[in-house]
């Protein structure tokens, strides 16, 4: 799809109209949640946050076209994954707020929690790809990395392991230019960041990252043959506001550059491509803007009622209290630490 809408329909995915519906008000409502959040932060109502905006059709798209069985592997801004997978959004808050009640993601998520060290996310999802082959299962496994972290050992060690073990793993590279203040000419001077792929032996593709229905088609076809062996799909898309809240881009970026990338803005392409099929309206814009701020406001109120349990920070370590800790705890608790109410 190019920037008035218009699409290819010799590529054009298996995907319906209402779908394409669907993924334009999961896009809409990822950059309404970003824009709270990021407000909340600001009020000191979160702690931190990594921005999504501009990297909505990478995140919808390839999260629309999972199955229900395929397990995902974040990093640390793949709200909009969490979003479109039915992630109870009150937990989104919590994670940005700061408690550690944040990470525990339903199962029927399938997800795994936020992570921060960068790419060491990618060595978790290429175990669990292997358990889904080693079980016999039908399900895949999607990670997440940035273009910084394709420089990070974790990156090639999971696609050396991925390729020669042949693991249902899809890698998706959300090349959002960015590594903070590194730009993508500073990360690698590969041409591309997809070409890493070939050398592990690993079906590789680049796709425009701002195209929510070429990243649904490339992802969908990656999944289709995921019991092969695994994918690399480098997103190609741009980072529109700061890396988080502790950064400020005007340091290092111009003006100029995101002028330009805001041209290709996601949300206004998949919009032009529904008001071209007709299935774009006013009065559907105005109902899902309504809808999308009664379900945040309830989130956030939901979120702010949470009652810490200091306690909490001594659980969910290991999977029992080991005698250290116990004595940790019993410390504090007479200590006056940790009051119940
Ligand atoms: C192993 C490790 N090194 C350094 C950092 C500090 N750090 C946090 S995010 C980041 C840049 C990540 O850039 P990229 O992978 O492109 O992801 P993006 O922020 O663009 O989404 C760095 C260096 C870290 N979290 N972990």
């Amino acid at each position: 799809m190019d920037e008035l809408g218009q699409v290819d329909n010799t590529l054009f995915p298996d995907i319906k109209d209402p779908a394409i519906v669907e993924m334009y008000k999961n896009m809409s409502f990822a950059r309404a949640l970003d824009a709270k959040t990021l407000s909340l932060q600001r009020q000191g109502r979160a702690v931190t946050y990594a921005p999504l905006l501009g990297e909505e059709a990478t995140q919808i798209g390839s999260a629309m076209a999972m199955r229900a069985n395929d397990y995902f592997v974040p990093n640390f801004r793949q709200h909009g994954v969490f979003i479109a997978r039915g992630m109870p959004l009150e937990l989104l808050f919590l994670y940005w707020k700061g408690y550690e009640e944040g990470s525990a993601i339903p199962a029927e998520v399938k997800g795994l929690p936020y992570i921060v060290p960068v790419a060491s996310q990618m060595p978790h999802a290429a175990g669990l790809a292997y358990a889904q082959k080693y079980n016999g299962s039908d399900s895949a496994v999607i990670t997440y990395v940035g273009d910084g972290g394709t420089s990070e050992g974790d990156f090639y060690e999971t696609l050396n392991f991925a390729g020669v073990s042949k693991i249902p793993l899809v890698t998706i590279i959300e090349n959002n230019q960015w590594a903070i203040s590194v730009p993508r000419s500073e990360q690698s001077a590969a041409q591309t960041l997809a070409q890493k792929g070939f050398a592990a032996g690993i079906d590789s593709v680049q796709v425009d990252g701002n195209d929510a229905i070429g990243v649904y088609k490339a992802v969908s076809d990656a999944l289709a043959r995921s019991k092969e062996g695994p994918s690399l799909i480098e997103c190609v898309t741009y980072r529109m506001s700061m890396h988080t809240t502790a950064d400020d881009p005007t340091k290092y970026r111009s003006e100029e550059e995101v002028a330009q990338w805001k041209m290709k803005d996601p949300i206004n392409r998949l919009k032009l491509y529904l008001a071209r099929k007709g299935l774009w309206s006013e009065d559907l814009e105005k109902g899902m803007i309504e809808e999308h701020k009664k379900a945040i406001d309830a989130a956030v109120e939901k979120a702010e009622g949470f009652k810490p349990d200091p306690k909490s920070i001594f659980e969910h370590v290991y999977s029992y209290m080991p005698d250290t800790l116990k004595e940790e705890l019993e410390e504090a608790e007479s200590s006056g630490f940790y009051m119940s109410e």
